[in-house]
């Protein structure tokens, strides 16, 4: 549970943390798990299609039971009410010594969820500090607004779009995210973030766990299928995944996830869409990160946050 000036804070920034979850036990289950799951790939995570870093708790029964943890639940409960649904969670994985990143982005453009309520926890699984390439989050200071984005395929990119804010935005004061292993952070949708590449000698681990109260929608067509974790599919505009009862990597489960982020991945493409004929496109091979906001920061983000570079 958070507490009165916890809530408070998170309404006036769009971020709370760091807040501890797991146990040793926990911790070593989810670490456990992941190993199976990239011995059953044959290939890290976030080498392989981009699928299998997405809604995964599909199929595999420790990443399901992490999406209803308590302490987690009850966090995600003071800020968004009872009834709670998870929209996707995402591996994000850096490699020890890697470029991996994640531009300045907010994850309410391409998931395209209203009213803007989507919060996501970032549960780390090892130490996310600084040197590791842990978020940098810019306070919303009461007044969260939707930026204009591209989604530029940035290479090395943590994020699918590849995505980009592409306009100037007052980021003073920004705060890194700092989260030690088993615990989690707390993330609004309209909180304009980015990470910069891991510098550390392990491997950086966090999975992103997106909530989001069930009266919420989605503005395109696409009907999507996602877990409800808490209370009750009071607002219907989603149809409710089963937890894998049938067992870890069963096709079963692998079909049910195949469809889940089928519809997942077609949401996202007509929110990139609508999300540029609303804000603008930036049309294809266009540089139009301006290096002065992107390729200077605390990070060290060098050449890897050119489109294409
Ligand atoms: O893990 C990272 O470095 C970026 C995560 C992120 O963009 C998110 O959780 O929305």
């Amino acid at each position: 549970m958070l507490t009165a000036q916890q809530i408070a804070a998170y309404r006036r920034d769009g971020y709370s943390f760091p807040h501890r979850a797991l146990s040793e036990a926990e911790l070593s289950e989810c670490r456990d798990g992941l190993a199976r799951y990239e011995a059953w790939l044959g290939k890290p995570v976030n080498q392989g299609d981009w699928r299998w870093r997405s809604a995964a708790y599909a199929f595999l029964p420790w990443l399901d039971r992490l999406i209803r943890h308590p302490a987690i639940l009850d966090a995600v409960e003071d800020l968004v009410g009872r009834d709670i649904l998870v929209f996707t969670t995402t591996f994000f994985i850096k490699e020890a010594h890697s470029p991996t990143f994640a531009a300045w982005h907010q994850d309410a453009t391409y998931f395209g969820i209203e009213p803007y309520e989507h919060v996501t926890a970032w549960v780390a699984l090892t130490d996310a500090t600084e040197e590791a390439g842990c978020m940098e989050v810019v306070p919303e200071r009461g007044r969260p607004r939707q930026l204009h984005h591209g989604a530029l395929g940035l290479k090395d990119s943590i994020n699918g779009g590849g995505q980009a804010v592409v306009e100037q935005f007052d980021r003073s004061g920004s705060v890194m995210m700092a989260v030690p292993a088993g615990s989690f952070s707390l993330h609004h949708t309209l909180c304009t973030h980015r990470s910069a590449p891991n510098r550390a000698a392990h491997r950086r681990v966090g999975i992103g766990i997106s909530y989001i109260p069930a009266h919420c929608r989605i503005t395109s067509d696409v009907r999507m299928r996602v877990p409800l974790v808490r209370g009750r599919n009071s607002g219907g505009h989603f149809d409710i995944l089963p937890p894998p009862s049938e067992g870890e990597f069963h096709p079963t489960a692998i079909a049910r996830h195949e469809e889940a982020y089928r519809l997942y991945r077609e949401n996202y493409a007509a929110q990139i869409e609508k999300h540029d004929r609303e804000y603008g496109a930036t049309p294809a091979g266009q540089r139009s990160l301006d290096p002065n906001l992107y390729l200077v920061g605390r990070g060290g983000y060098g050449a890897h946050a050119e489109p294409g570079g």
